[in-house]
C-alpha cells in the first residue's frame, strides 16, 4: 500500500531499533544502507510503531479530491449563498462506478463537512444515498465564498476510511472573517465548553472538553454518533482534515456521560486549527468551536490582523538623476 511505502523508511528505522534493542541487531544497524529484510520487518512491525509517526510522516486527509483510485465527483457544482439547496454527490470507486457499499464508521456510511475556505459557517452532515449512489443533502450557505466540502467514509471494499475534499463555490462577493483568537472557552446556545490540554505538532494528544449549562456540570450527554461526542480538527491555512478518536464510548462501563468528552488528536504540524466539537444534550446537537494553536505561534498566521495591503513604496526615495 501507498501508505507503507511512504513510511517504508520510518517503521524500517523504527524497526531497526527495536531490533537493536532486543540484542540482536549487529547485522541490521548498518549505517545508511538498508538492511537486508529491514522492508519484511517493517511490514511485520507492531502496528502501534505505524500510528505513531502517521500524525508527521503522512499526508493528512481532505486535501485531495481523489486517492487510492476514489474520487469525489459533486453532482453540485454551485451553491446558493443565503439559502437552502440540495448538494449531491457521487464517490466514484476504483471501477468507474459509484460506490454503494460502505462500513459504517462513528455510526454513519458517511459523514460531509461543509466549511467556508476561512473555517467559517462549519456543518457536519449526514447525506442521504440513493440506490445509484448518490448522495444528497439540503445545504444551507449562509454568505458568498468558497466552499469545502469534505466526506469522511469507508468502502466496504477497503479496511481503512477516506477522506476527500472538493471546492465548490458560492458566487458573490466574499469577505473572509479573520479567525478567531484562541480561546480556552466557548459558548453556544447557553452551554459553556471549556478545553484543556494541548495540541502538539507531529505527535498525539489528549484534550479534554467540559460542558457546562448555568453553571452546572451537563453529565446526562446523549450518545451521538456512538459517543458522547464528535471533534472535528481542521488546519487553517489549507483545511486539513484530522483524525480524532474519542475516549470510551457510551455503555462501556467507564464512560461518563459528562461533564468531560476526552479525545486523542493527532497533529501533523505546527499552525492554527480550529476545533469543532458536536454534542447532543437533552435532544439537541449543538457545535462548539475552538481555535487552538499547535507549537509555535510566531510560525501561524495572525488570527485578528486586519488583512494586509501592499505597503506603498515609501523607501523609494533614491533621488538619483542621471544628466
Ligand atoms: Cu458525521
Amino acid at each position: 500500500m501507498r501508505t507503507s511505502i511512504k513510511m517504508g523508511g520510518y517503521v524500517a528505522g523504527l524497526a531497526a531499533i527495536f531490533v537493536a534493542a532486543l540484542g540482536v541487531g549487529g547485522a541490521v544497524g548498518s549505517g545508511s544502507r538498508p538492511a537486508p529484510g529491514g522492508h519484511n520487518a517493517g511490514h511485520a512491525g507492531d502496528r502501534r510503531e505505524a500510528d505513531a509517526v502517521a500524525g508527521a510522516g503522512t499526508t493528512p486527509g481532505g486535501l485531495q479530491v481523489a486517492q487510492d483510485g476514489y474520487r469525489l465527483a459533486p453532482v453540485t457544482t454551485s451553491l446558493t449563498p443565503g439559502g437552502t439547496s440540495a448538494f449531491a454527490f457521487r464517490l466514484i470507486g476504483p471501477d468507474g462506478r459509484p460506490v454503494t457499499d460502505y462500513t459504517p464508521t462513528h455510526d454513519k456510511n458517511l459523514h460531509l463537512i461543509a466549511v467556508r475556505r476561512d473555517l467559517s459557517g462549519f456543518q457536519h452532515l449526514h447525506p442521504a444515498m440513493a440506490d445509484d449512489g448518490t448522495w444528497t443533502t439540503p445545504l444551507a450557505v449562509e454568505a458568498a465564498g468558497q466552499y469545502r466540502l469534505i466526506a469522511d467514509f469507508q468502502p466496504a471494499a477497503r479496511a481503512e476510511a477516506l477522506t476527500l475534499g472538493v471546492d465548490v463555490p458560492a458566487p458573490g462577493g466574499y469577505e473572509p472573517r479573520p479567525l478567531p483568537a484562541p480561546a480556552r472557552t466557548a459558548v453556544v446556545d447557553g452551554y459553556t465548553v471549556t478545553l484543556a490540554g494541548d495540541l502538539v505538532p507531529g505527535t498525539g494528544s489528549t484534550l479534554t472538553l467540559t460542558v457546562s449549562r448555568d453553571g452546572r456540570p451537563v453529565t446526562d450527554l446523549q450518545p451521538h454518533l456512538a459517543a458522547y461526542g464528535h471533534l472535528v480538527a481542521l488546519r487553517d491555512g489549507d483545511l486539513a482534515y484530522l483524525h480524532v478518536h474519542p475516549e470510551g464510548a457510551p455503555g462501556d462501563g467507564r464512560t461518563p456521560a459528562g461533564p468531560d468528552i476526552t479525545f486523542h488528536v493527532q497533529v501533523p504540524s505546527a499552525g492554527a486549527y480550529r476545533l469543532f466539537l458536536d454534542f447532543q444534550h437533552a435532544g439537541t446537537v449543538r457545535t462548539a468551536e475552538f481555535t487552538a494553536y499547535a507549537g509555535d505561534v510566531a510560525t501561524t498566521r495572525p488570527p485578528t490582523s486586519p488583512r494586509s495591503t501592499p505597503s506603498p513604496s515609501a523607501g523609494h526615495d533614491t533621488g538619483h538623476t542621471h544628466g
